[in-house]
């Protein structure tokens, strides 16, 4: 089984490390080493940048060590690899992961506390790599954790973004974007490959040809070359036997492009674009979950895929020359959502154009080597890019894609002959006023397997998104629920959890979070029950001094620590969250005594800066925030707290102190989620809907220890049907009229009435598209049973006990694991 897989290939991982032999004394040495001869300052001068930068060399030293002998071990064994392609990988930092990996954390510490240093002053200089948008990107991160950790061959491919996501301040309640330069004073773990550089063609012109044979040949006259730059990211497993690579390609002028080739006929003039190469791997598009739709986001798409494909078969040929009859036994490549599926038409091209195989040869090459996970349903997020744009980016690429079309369009005729209504909607082309390519359907058809990433997104994409797919191919759509890597969700997070856990139960959990499940046994047992909520009051109170680092407001940390952490989204419902706030202030302002909980509301949120509402509603909070905050009637009771910047580094100090995790998405619109993951890991109780992962969880957990409320995906889906009016309820509930109508006085905006205005639109005028009053009552019904459980300390304490100890599936080497043996079928290799 998926189970068996993983723990083999990571079983008892913990100790069993080359390095421990690295001594104390060798890595101070190390790293005074790097400090004189790489940074060329000295122990006295050195300041905690120079520190970090002397101490990510030492640690480099050992890295590309291991990745040597692990590029020499993969290429003697011929091993077959999954190539991950991703336009986002949210790395967060490495310093800290890459020694819990090599089991040199508490070394390396105390050899910096000889020094006079504190290790965890010189990990905060790390800027976080930040090339990604939110869970889709930070998905990517965990799988290359533990596609190294459990010794499968795997490269991740992406892009070498200048900037990363924004970097975001509030001024004024209002969120503002500043660039991101997470190289700017360069970075201690990359390193460039010039010797692997490729180029790549865009715009131009086909030129079809008559062979000899009568074949027809095209010929693709490029208007523009650009080169493609790799820059290795070395991926280290834990246990540190492994040493995988993140491929990212960073664009640049291609020097001797001699624009002379093609100034005949004048047609340089018409086809040549002129793009400024450096731009298109400059910055990442601060979207989650919609499409840029811009020219240059179909650049930086096609850019990395063309480079990947090219390198994938650089050494493909260096291992098996012109032989192509086992191009799809070596490579499988996992396209990360359709951001890749360019990809497709892209090693088309190369097979037949290049290659010279036949159409049918190179589309079963193709459609062995690909397979597509989805990531949503959100049609705003499906991507489809206007045939038009394709065309003059990549006129060859358009070709190609209408010969797959009418290829495929073929086989749907002979399964359902004369239904033109089945072919309109699983066409690849859109015939709407402007064609459009569909690069799901694009994906679907040229992957040999596609997967959703959580039981019920699966069913929903088999079901709603593409079920004549499923008619048409059964068995090819498939679900992988994702999953974390506990290494840095965990262990590197949470140290005082973690050394209590080791005490409980021992150090194997790491590489096989299952064992977890042993902490059950002492869930009741009030000593333990005592120490587990002692780590997470320290834990808050850290939290506590870092929210007074970071906003001047001072928390009470015996109250409960509420936290919703995530990119800021409609769907995601944060206002669903602030209105249930407001209505718990009103409650106070009315009735004094009226029993609850003090409790501490903490956001982390960034909005994509073209996205009003989203922003509104980050507005909204922090000016809910500031009179809450300032209202002495109430401030010793409730407390509202909106962290600026969230990011993966941020995330890892937020987590480990949450009492409770609000996973509050519509019913059928988030697809998994996997901050509900760390949360519930970390000893957080979900209150949360029956969306995407969470119904896993609860089931994991069971229903005690899960505030569980709202419509299920049936009911959203008929009330829908039936007629959704938010006036319904607003006429109904006086708490929720009264809620929304504040929202439009000048309370929380003094001097500004109407500044709020457009959030009780979008929940009643606007039709409140993701039914928030539907399943306000239900939300402020668990809120009331989530209050009273906490009054229980010990129900509390057993509750968070249970969530950390029922984890064990949601580790992202079950995913993997899974991805294994239902798609990829990799074998893992041992690096001695
Ligand atoms: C997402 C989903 O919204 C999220 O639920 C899921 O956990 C994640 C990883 O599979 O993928 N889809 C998506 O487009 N983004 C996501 O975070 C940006």
């Amino acid at each position: 089984t998926a189970k068996e897989t993983a723990r083999k290939s990571t079983k008892a991982k913990s100790a069993d490390t080359s390095s421990i032999t690295y001594s104390k004394a060798q890595i101070k040495q190390s790293i005074v080493k790097h400090l004189h001869s790489t940074l060329g300052t000295d122990e006295n001068k050195a300041n905690n940048h120079a520190w970090w930068k002397a101490t990510s060399a030492a640690m480099q030293e050992l890295v590309l060590e291991r990745l040597r002998t692990t590029q020499k071990t993969h290429y003697i064994n011929d091993t077959r690899a999954v190539h991950y392609f991703s336009a986002e990988f949210l790395m967060g930092r490495l310093l800290s992961n890459n020694m819990h990996n090599f089991n040199l954390f508490e070394t390396a510490d105390a050899a910096l506390k000889e020094l006079g240093v504190e290790l965890t002053d010189v990990l905060e200089e790390e800027p976080d790599m930040a090339l990604g948008n939110g869970g889709l990107g930070r998905l990517a991160a965990c799988f290359l954790d533990s596609l190294a950790t459990m010794d499968l061959p795997a490269i991740g491919y992406g892009i070498h973004y200048e900037h990363g996501l924004f970097r975001q301040e509030i001024k004024n309640g209002a969120q503002i974007e500043r660039p991101d330069s997470w190289r700017h004073y360069g970075n201690p773990w990359e390193i460039c490959r010039p010797e692997s550089i490729q180029e790549v063609p865009l715009f131009g012109y086909v030129e079809t040809k008559y062979g000899a044979n009568g074949r027809v040949k095209k010929e693709w006259h490029p208007g523009n070359i650009v080169k493609g730059v790799p820059w290795d990211i070395p991926i280290v497993g834990y246990g540190a036997k492994t040493v995988n690579v993140l491929r990212l390609w960073q664009s640049e002028s291609s020097d001797y492009f001699n624009w002379d080739v093609f100034n005949s006929g004048g047609y340089v003039d018409a086809q040549r674009e002129n793009i400024q190469a450096e731009t298109i791997s400059k910055v990442l598009y601060p979207n989650d979950e919609t499409r840029a739709g811009k020219e240059l986001r179909l650049i930086q798409q096609y850019f990395f895929c063309a480079c990947s494909l090219k390198d994938i078969i650089r050494r493909y040929k260096r291992a098996h020359g012109d032989d192509w009859s086992r191009f799809s036994e070596q490579v499988v490549i996992q396209l990360n959502d359709t951001h890749p599926a360019i990809a497709i038409p892209e090693l088309m091209r190369i097979l037949v154009d290049r290659v010279e195989l036949d159409w049918d040869t190179a589309w079963g090459i193709c459609t062995k080597t690909f397979a597509y996970t989805n990531h949503t349903l959100l049609p705003e997020a499906l991507e489809r890019w206007p045939v038009r744009m394709i065309e003059k980016i990549l006129p060859r690429h358009i070709e190609i894609i209408y010969e797959i079309n009418h290829r495929f369009l073929s086989l749907v005729e002979k399964k359902w002959p004369g239904n033109n209504v089945i072919k309109a909607k699983l066409s690849i082309i859109e015939e709407s006023t402007e064609k459009m390519v569909r690069m799901g359907n694009l994906s679907v058809v040229g992957s040999f397997a596609v997967n959703g990433v959580a039981e019920i997104h699966s069913k929903l994409v088999k079901e709603n998104l593409f079920p004549e797919f499923e008619a048409l191919w059964p068995g090819k759509l498939k679900n992988v629920t994702n999953g974390i890597t506990p290494r840095r969700w965990l262990k590197a997070c949470n140290p005082l959890l973690s050394e209590l856990i080791g005490k409980k139960i021992g150090n194997d959990w790491p590489s096989d979070l299952t064992r977890l499940n042993k902490l059950s046994e002492f869930a009741d047992n009030t000593t333990f029950q005592n120490q587990f909520m002692k780590v997470k009051q320290k834990n808050k109170e850290a939290l506590a001094a870092e929210i007074k680092h970071l906003t001047g407001i001072s928390v009470d940390t015996k109250a409960i620590f509420d936290i919703q952490i995530k990119r800021l989204h409609e769907y995601k419902r944060q206002h669903l969250n602030l209105i249930h706030i407001m209505a718990l202030y009103k409650r106070l302002l009315e009735d004094p005594s009226y029993d609850m909980h003090p409790r501490v509301f903490i956001f982390g949120a960034k909005a994509a800066p073209g996205y009003t509402l989203a922003k509104d509603i980050i507005f909204a909070i922090n000016k809910v925030a500031d009179k809450i905050n300032n209202d002495p009637r109430v401030n010793h009771i409730i407390k509202v707290v909106f962290l600026p910047n969230y990011r993966v580094s941020l995330a890892e100090k937020m987590i480990p102190a949450a009492d409770v995790s609000q996973q509050i998405s519509t019913a059928g619109k988030e697809a998994s989620g996997t901050g509900n993951m760390k949360l519930a890991l970390n000893g957080a109780i979900t209150i949360g809907t029956l969306d995407g992962a969470n119904i896993e969880i609860a089931e994991e957990v069971g229903d005690d220890n899960i505030f569980i409320f709202g419509m299920t995906v049936d009911e959203v889906t008929e009330l829908s049907k039936k007629g959704y009016n938010p006036f319904d309820i607003y006429y109904h509930n006086n708490e929720v009229k009264a809620v929304l109508d504040w929202l439009d006085t000048d309370y929380f905006t003094p001097g500004q009435p109407g500044a709020l205005s457009s959030l009780k639109n979008s929940m009643l005028s606007g039709g409140d598209p993701y039914m928030c009053l539907a399943d306000y009552e239900s939300y402020s019904e668990a809120n009331r049973a989530l209050n009273i459980a906490y009054r229980d300390k010990s129900r509390w304490a057993k509750m968070a006990i249970l969530n950390t100890a029922k984890m064990g599936k949601f580790t992202s080497d079950r995913s993997i694991a899974d991805y294994v043996e239902r798609i990829w079928k990799l074998t893992p290799c041992t690096v001695e």
